[in-house]
């Protein structure tokens, strides 16, 4: 007998299935289509690590067991190649970001087929080559010509560390996302994409998202942050009107106080002369250093001085205070707000701290405000001290005031959202150009598309100070594509986002030259059917994406308006209850347990271990258990030989013991075909075919030997998708001359799931006695007949009166009897 070997099995079929193109993509149009796919990894120079070989493991699963399901499947795989760590090695080891990069990318795809991942490798990219940059450079001036790419002076997040600008979405609790430095603001030009324009649709679609964690459409419906309200003017004399955005008109009776930004337009012109104007400069600029987060965080001091100026109350015509605060920013809303500390905790905290009155003008329906002084009313409520609008409730009081407001042309109806125009300009060297020129005479042109790729210069130098793209001549000196005049590069590269956010389009054409891709591929292969990736993406990279998919919608490039039907989004790998990290010492690397185990125990243990979207704690005895499973099923296979080389067929009627195979056979195909297909439930579909293997164990010789060859043939089917090279190796030693991973996957037969005979429970007044088996299609009367007869059931009744018997068919029967 052969031991189970899973090192030569693996490299053997690794080889082979290259060999053979057995993963190229089907593109038979007759078969249904299925696209799965695996968040592209970031080729660090770490390698694989165990959270990839769980997103391959259960990708591969789904892509093997569609292709089985006669689906032609897209299973496509790349790198997200560009980015800050490539740069980061030239600058403290001397090699070129590109060959540490495409090194890298080297290492993780041998990698990756050692996982033994059914990936077509001839639709493969890195996002850094210039054959896929020159078309994310064609995007972006498709997004330019579309008006949706534009440059403006901004206050931008800048981090001193990394010297490049940061997107709101990069500064986390105020700090650098990569570097972990304080970031800090800076006015630079830089180039923005208008998502903004997109926010009302990016919103309302994650209704058709139903096959996405609601986790996910709720941190995205967040991130989007729709508030409505209304604009109100409040008029200065001899000055601008300041305009503010309150969620909350009802309350304008209830303004004892406007706050401004500190970074407001007017707020010059508020404290010229003014006694407090030297503070208050003195407090911007402080401000200027500080994050959004630190000045917004709840528990920050809210600090803030009186301007001297004050506005006219479009209501009342009352004068109110203008001051200037940390906890107003200016860039949402108008960066001015009322303030209305009855009704607003800020505004409240504010307002004690510096004395100003708080007024209520809201109070419950039948109540009274008891300690109006030291009472922040939020709740709903009925209007009071205010005027014409007394005795409304909250919600009639907001149209009301708006409506009454709009009339006077002093505001109106508006809707805010938090989401920000995306800033993609890094002042970075390994991303791809923006592709723009500045002529003396022309201004901002764009280079024509026919002379993309806008290619990176190479004769640059890595200071880790300046932007190394302006160290190159060459690149920065070119002429204008308009007046042929000298005119000067752009320097700026794309934000890395912009590579991940349409990568999955080009798998779909990979190799087109003329364009990202063709309508007629996209539109065969798109929407994603499944998308597998870490939840550290569910705002990002997925808003990024969508907001891709709809322009190229409207631009008329794709026919789908959402790029992904369904998102599993995989739980981490922990080691002892802890995240795999360096730093604690706990790493466990796939590699070596690939060297170790071979890849089916890997991916057998990833996949049983827990269900995909749950943490999973490796375990180096379940690893051993997957691993003496596989040696199971190895030497299941071996000692029925004889039986899968002969000519056996199941009998025509078949005994007792062949019939409650067949019905476990049966039982596990359904369920491990629902698991897989409905639940993305890995781990119980391979523990139901566990049980079928124990079953098959148990196996009496005399019982028919159809039915157990029967059985073999479809258990290895099912497990080909989980462990492909095993069960490859099995079935050419079952005499097969093609793929396992061709074969059609076994259907179930309803009609070998009924069960002739149910087991029930006999309860004596409600206690356990005694079991017995009845033919499952038994009436009441029949069952307890049966029950009845039993002789153990008749000692025990024996001298006592039966009072009830209680039959609950398929489950107990349970006499009450003294
Ligand atoms: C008056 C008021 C009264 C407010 C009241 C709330 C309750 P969301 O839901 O987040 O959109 N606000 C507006 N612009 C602001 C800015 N730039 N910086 C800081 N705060 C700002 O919240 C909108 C509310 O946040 C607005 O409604 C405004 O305060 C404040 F009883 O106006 B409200
Ligand atoms: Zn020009």
């Amino acid at each position: 007998m052969n031991a189970y070997q899973p090192r030569d099995i693996e490299t053997k079929w690794q080889q082979r299935w290259a060999e053979t193109q057995l993963y190229k993509t089907d593109e038979d149009p007759s078969k249904p289509k299925y696209y799965a796919l695996e968040q592209f990894p970031y080729p660090s120079g770490e390698g694989l690590h165990m959270g990839h070989t769980r997103v391959y493991s259960i990708g591969d699963v789904v892509a093997r067991f569609y292709r089985m399901n006669g689906y032609r499947v897209l299973h496509p795989m790349g790198a997200d190649a560009f980015g800050l760590p490539a740069e980061n090695a030239a600058i403290q080891r001397g090699v070129a970001p590109r060959d540490w990069t495409l090194k890298n990318m080297e290492r993780i795809r041998e990698e990756q087929k050692k996982v033994g991942a059914s990936y077509d490798w001839d639709r493969y990219f890195g996002s850094c080559t210039p054959d896929y940059y020159k078309f994310t450079q064609w995007l972006f001036l498709l997004f330019y010509e579309r008006g949706l790419a534009y440059r403006k002076q901004a206050m931008v997040n800048w981090c001193p560390t990394c010297s490049t600008v940061l997107a709101n979405e990069q500064v986390e609790d105020g700090k650098c996302w990569r570097c972990d430095a304080e970031v800090i603001k800076k006015e630079l030009e830089q180039w923005f994409l208008r998502i903004t324009d997109y926010a009302e649709r990016l919103l309302n679609d994650l209704d058709q998202l139903t096959e996405w964690p609601e986790r996910v459409v709720a941190m995205q419906r967040n991130w989007i942050g729709k508030s409505e309200g209304a604009h109100v003017t409040f008029v200065i004399p001899e000055l601008e009107d300041i305009t503010v955005f309150t969620t909350r008109p009802d309350t304008l009776y209830g303004v004892s106080y406007m706050v401004v930004a500190p970074e407001h337009p007017l707020l010059p012109q508020l404290i010229a002369g003014k006694e407090n104007e030297e503070v208050i400069q003195q407090f911007v600029t402080e401000m200027n250093k500080q994050s959004e987060m630190e000045r917004t965080a709840s528990d920050a001091d809210k600090i803030g001085y009186f301007t001297g100026s004050y506005a006219v109350h479009p209501l009342t015509g009352e004068q109110v205070p203008i001051w200037v605060a940390n906890y107003v920013l200016m860039d949402y809303g108008t960066g001015a707000v009322m303030g209305v500390p009855a009704h607003d905790e800020r505004d409240f905290q504010f307002a004690q701290k510096y004395s100003l009155p708080i007024r209520h003008v809201i109070k419950p329906v039948d109540g009274v405000i008891e300690n109006p002084d030291t009472t922040v009313y939020t709740d709903e409520g009925v209007l009071f001290e205010s005027g014409p609008f007394n005795g409304m409730l909250k919600q009639e009081a907001i149209t009301a005031i708006s409506l009454h407001l709009e009339e006077k042309g002093l505001g109106g109806k508006m809707t805010n959202y938090r989401l920000r125009d995306w800033l993609i300009s890094r002042q970075r060297y390994w991303g791809a150009p923006i592709p723009m020129v500045y002529c003396d005479d022309c201004g901002v042109v764009p280079v024509p598309k026919e002379e993309l790729p806008v290619q990176l210069p190479e004769d640059v130098v890595f200071t880790g100070k300046e932007n190394p793209i302006t160290t190159s001549r060459a690149f920065l000196e070119t002429s204008c594509p308009q007046c042929g005049g000298k005119a000067r590069r752009e320097t700026d590269t794309m934000d890395t986002f912009m590579d991940s956010s349409w990568y999955f389009f080009r798998f779909t054409d990979a190799a087109n030259d003329e364009l990202p891709f063709a309508p007629e591929k996209v539109n065969q292969w798109m929407q994603v059917d499944e998308y597998i990736g870490g939840i550290e993406h569910a705002i990002l990279h997925l808003l990024y994406s969508r907001f891709f998919t709809k322009v190229l919608y409207d631009a008329g490039m794709v026919n789908v308006s959402e790029p992904f039907k369904s998102l599993l989004t995989q739980g981490m790998v922990l080691k002892d209850g802890f995240k795999m990290s360096k730093s604690k010492g706990n790493v466990v690397s796939p590699l070596e347990i690939i060297d170790q185990y071979g890849a089916d125990t890997a991916r057998l243990f990833i996949l049983f271990a827990a269900p995909p979207d749950r943490d999973l704690d490796w375990n180096d005895s379940g690893v051993e258990g997957s691993y003496r499973f596989l040696g199971r099923v190895w030497r299941l296979f071996e000692q029925h030989h004889q039986l899968l080389q002969s000519e056996i067929q199941p009998a025509g009627s078949l005994d007792k013991d062949a019939k409650d195979l067949n019905r476990l056979l049966h039982q596990t195909i359904k369920k491990v075909t629902e698991d897989i297909k409905d639940r993305s439930q890995f781990n119980t579909a391979i523990s139901s075919m566990m049980e079928l293997v124990n079953g098959m164990y148990t196996y009496p010789e005399h019982a028919d030997q159809g039915i157990m060859k029967d059985a073999l043939q479809k258990l290895v089917i099912m497990l080909a998708p989980f462990v492909p090279h095993i069960t490859e190796e099995i079935w050419e030693q079952m005499g097969h001359t093609d793929s396992i991973h061709l074969q059609p996957w076994p259907n179930f037969n309803p009609d070998a799931l009924v069960q002739d005979e149910v087991e029930i429970v006999i309860q004596l007044n409600g206690k356990v006695k005694e079991r017995c088996t009845v033919p499952a299609k038994a009436s009441k009367e029949e069952i307890e007949t049966t029950v009845m007869d039993q002789p153990k059931v008749q000692g025990l009744l024996e001298g006592k009166t039966i009072r009830k018997v209680i039959v609950i068919p398929g489950r107990l029967v349970n006499i009450v009897a003294n």
